[in-house]
């Protein structure tokens, strides 16, 4: 495929003002008539012919001004359409295509999931459906009509409002709807089945009305409800927060179970995985519940970001996707706790962004070159994305920036926007240049920030010595500085917070970063220097996670000690015990190789003192027990990664700490039993997260009593986390108790596909040889099917992304797994082979047996033929 470049950026040709759809669905044979009203752009070039874009469609009819069209005057194949000299003025254009929604297994454009009709049409589905200008900067009004057999689809669901519906001869019925807000095509929707649903109105700050439902497969209707809560809490949220109010009648989420992303924020009709809808305490973890929450407000939150601001093109996806992952980011801490979802976005990011930025896919937030569109919705331009709105309201502050959004949707709603139109908003309302800071937008990779500090007992000073540096990545190999906003405090001997106050002088630190506690780091080195400073203290640096990147070197065990035992910042207490733990790691690896083994005494005291101290937020203490996972220390190491040795050095200090802890573990896995009644929230999530923490220590440190432990957590479970956690510590000890408790999961939840989908991945995660085999029988199970991504995802998704040692196995039996089931579903799902490939993005930093077999798997994949632009493009930059 052609490279597409943001440099070549032309406005359209011709502008679509309307859209009359008529869509008669049938399985195999859906006829779509389109009306489109069409003009020249004045600012699109002049005299050129009318190219629209086409996938796989099938031409029945095509009218020009209500006169069938002359063969010269077009040429049409499956993919463009081009009318050769069309009119100067206003035109109507009338097209009529067949398409096949059964034979869609890409799952873009219109397609069947279960016995429903629904459609997807980010990035580029649209033209799966009929010929368009498919294109984020052609913004129409649509009508549309829906027709279909109506014992097959008595619902039928558009975009916007309701405005007529009625029966048809032959037992057809139809349906009408319009959308009165100009949207690109992109955001298009439809829906036909025989679906349930729950209802709810609400009434806008303003006082409109609006009527909320929530369509799922018949009899799964009680399972919707909190979505629909968590609906209702994103709609008020968005009011409060943003100012932002909902603009249609109605509000419509379908949930179906083929989906290849999570949820997809068509206007007025989101469509939904249903793994991001429903929910009971029998069958949904705090993870699902949370995840629903999130998706569910991130989705509503697209309606003003995303929809009624759109992208220009799509290299500017970031400015709705990473803006509207910080909304939902922010959504989610005030209905939580702020610190630990704080935490987990972080775990996420360092999980998927850093490697990803750190490897051979590493690309800017905006990137300016693409062959495949649907590669770029990435964890670059998600989550660094969200970061980098966060750091503009670090930087200029609360007021300032709500002033800089309120000017974004008051300047911009209606339109097509770019990365310099919202950061112009910023750049107004905060009377600051933005010009250094857009460089987080172009430059790509994850800053490295070093620190050298010193205290000074006569003069009693301390000073920090700062410096940035950017790796090289592909097609940027020198980096500029960025302004880094370096959130810190001091912490005293006693553990007190010290006051700051700057050195009047040299030191640039200004009263306002002090006040503030933010220092800006925009030059490649600074120096500050802090007085009266009583006693040494350590610097708790980068609170909050105040910027996406790496701080190194790590602190000496004392200073992380004095941290998790006595930093104000939670973020920060939660990332001594992280770096603390990563410190016995690496002793435990040196010591492996008969260097000096690990001293973990004081660490592990502090950590039962947060234990024992049963005080504070029990998902926090959680957090500070759940070691970084193998993955986090494969990136920490950097190169010349072995997963054998992450793995058993890792495994050493899970057993030592649970040993060492057992009493304390054994005494809050009591201690946070379940209580009467489930209860989705925050507080009750965090104590099962501590429970289940402990319950895994325990039986790292004793399998011989915490087995039997697991295995009754898991028989007398209320509630899905209990029983999956204790399924999953029961997974990591071989044994008949172990397959029995497998065995009884499925029998007990077979009818339910979200939970069987837990049951493959959890098995494809276990971490021995044997597993390989294992998933290999799993894909031969009755249940797995290749066409349903969630399965996919399960079952491979999480042996290639979930279980290191196995996939990287040294005998390439683990990319031999991932190899065989990329290219069996490439020409099926070539979006989800591409994703399913992306989990060799971190070769090159293997030690040099694993990586070359995986080069060579990467090269086998390159050269097969007819491979799709999805695949071919991660394999090519993979390799690059
Ligand atoms: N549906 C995806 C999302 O909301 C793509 N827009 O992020
Ligand atoms: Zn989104």
């Amino acid at each position: 495929p052609q490279a597409v470049r943001l440099a070549d950026y032309r406005p359209p040709a011709f502008l679509i003002d309307a859209v009359d759809l008529d869509i008669s669905l049938d399985r195999s044979k859906t006829r779509v008539a389109a009306r489109l009203a069409i003009r020249r752009n004045p600012a699109g070039q002049a005299g050129a012919p009318l190219a629209l874009d086409g996938d796989g469609l099938v031409l029945r009819r095509v009218a020009l001004d209500g006169a069938p069209l002359a063969p010269e005057a077009y040429e049409a194949t499956p993919d463009s359409f081009l009318l050769r000299a069309p009119p100067e003025g206003p035109f109507t254009l009338e097209i009529e295509t067949d398409v096949d929604p059964s034979a869609n297994t890409q799952l873009s454009g219109l397609y069947r999931s279960g016995s429903a009709y629904c459609t997807q049409c980010e990035a580029e589905g649209f033209r799966r459906i009929t010929y368009f200008l498919d294109r984020p900067d052609v913004l129409s009004v649509y009508t549309t009509r829906i027709e279909a057999d109506k014992s097959e689809a008595p619902v039928l669901l558009g975009n916007g409002n309701p405005v007529g519906a009625g029966d048809l001869d032959g037992g057809r019925h139809f349906a009408i709807w319009r959308d009165p807000f100009p949207k690109p095509c992109y955001l298009f929707a439809l829906v036909g089945g025989d679906l349930g649903h729950i209802s709810e109105s609400y009434r806008t700050s303003s006082g409109r009305d609006v009527e909320l439902a929530i369509y799922v497969e018949r009899g799964k209707e009680p399972f919707a409800s909190y979505a629909m809560d968590s609906l209702v809490r994103s709609m008020r949220w968005d009011e409060q927060a943003f100012g932002r109010e909902y603009d249609l009648d109605v509000f419509n989420i379908v949930a179906v179970s083929d989906f290849n992303m999570g949820a997809m924020e068509n206007k007025g009709l989101n469509i939904f995985n249903d793994k991001y809808v429903l929910a009971s305490p029998e069958t949904a973890t705090d993870s699902d519940y949370a995840g629903i929450e999130s998706v569910i407000a991130h989705e509503y939150f697209h309606n003003w970001t995303g929809n009624r601001i759109t992208c220009r093109d799509w290299f500017q996806l970031c400015l709705k996707e990473g803006l509207t992952v910080y909304r939902d980011q922010e959504f989610s801490a005030d209905q939580r706790s702020r610190a630990v979802k704080r935490i987990s976005d972080v775990r996420g990011l360092r999980a998927q962004q850093f490697p990803e930025d750190a490897g051979p896919l590493a690309h800017p937030v905006r990137p300016s070159l693409y062959h495949e569109i649907n590669n770029f919705y990435t964890a670059t331009v998600y989550e660094k994305g969200a970061e980098i709105v966060r750091m503009l309201k670090t930087l200029i502050g609360e007021a300032d920036f709500r002033r800089g959004m309120d000017l974004y949707f008051a300047r911009f709603d209606g339109t097509a926007a770019t990365v310099e139109d919202f950061l112009a908003c910023f750049a107004e309302a905060s009377g600051r240049d933005l010009a250094q800071f857009s460089l987080w937008y172009e430059q790509a990779g994850t800053p490295q920030i070093s620190v050298q500090s010193d205290y000074d007992a006569a003069a009693k000073t301390f000073t920090l010595a700062l410096e940035q540096s950017t790796p090289p990545t592909p097609g940027q190999s020198d980096k500029k500085p960025f302004v880094i906003p370096l959130a810190l405090g001091l912490i005293g001997e006693n553990g007190d917070e010290l006051t700051l106050s700057a050195a009047p002088g040299e030191t640039g630190a200004s009263g306002e970063e002090c006040a503030r506690g933010v220092v800006e780091l925009s030059t490649p080195k600074r120096k500050i220097v802090f007085e009266n400073v009583p006693s040494r203290p350590v610097a708790s640096l980068l609170r909050g996670f105040s910027a996406p990147v790496r701080l190194a070197p790590p602190q000496s065990a004392e200073d992380l000690e004095r941290l998790l035992a006595h930093d104000s910042d939670s973020f920060n207490r939660w990332q001594a015990a992280q770096s603390l733990a990563l410190r016995s790691v690496f002793a435990r690896i040196e010591a492996a190789r008969g260097g000096e083994g690990a001293d973990d005494k004081a660490f592990f005291d502090a950590l039962k003192r947060l234990v024992e101290a049963g005080e504070g937020d029990p998902s926090l203490v959680a957090q500070a027990l759940s070691l970084p996972s193998e993955i986090d220390i494969a990136r920490e190491m950097g190169k010349d990664v072995d997963p054998d040795v992450i793995y058993s050095a890792r495994s050493g200090l899970r057993r030592d700490l649970g040993r060492f802890l057992a009493p304390a573990l054994a005494e809050a896995h009591a201690r946070f039993a379940p209580q009467e009644g489930f209860s989705p929230d925050a507080a009750s999530a965090g104590r099962r997260a501590m429970r289940n923490v402990a319950l895994d220590l325990l039986a790292a440190g004793d399998p011989a009593s915490g087995g039997p432990l697991a295995e009754r957590q898991f028989a007398e479970a209320t509630n899905m986390t209990d029983r999956i956690c204790a399924l999953a510590t029961l997974s990591h000890l071989p044994g008949a108790a172990r397959e029995d408790a497998f065995a009884a999961f499925y029998e007990r939840y077979r009818k339910d596909h979200l939970v069987v989908d837990k049951w493959f991945a959890l098995q494809s995660t276990i971490p021995e040889v044997e597993t390989t085999a294992r998933v290999a029988r799993l894909m031969a199970h009755e249940d797995f099917s290749l066409a349903n991504p969630n399965r996919v995802r399960a079952v491979v998704g999480s042996f290639a992304n979930g279980n290191p040692t196995r996939f990287h196995a040294l005998d390439g039996s683990g990319y031999a797994l991932l190899e065989r089931v990329v290219l069996e579903l490439d020409p099926k799902n070539p979006q989800l082979a591409a994703r399913l490939l992306s989990a060799l993005r971190s070769w090159r930093s293997l030690e040099e047996r694993r990586r070359k077999i995986a080069e060579t798997t990467l090269r086998r994949i390159l050269a097969t033929p007819d491979l799709s632009a999805d695949v071919s493009d991660i394999a090519t930059r993979a390799l690059g």
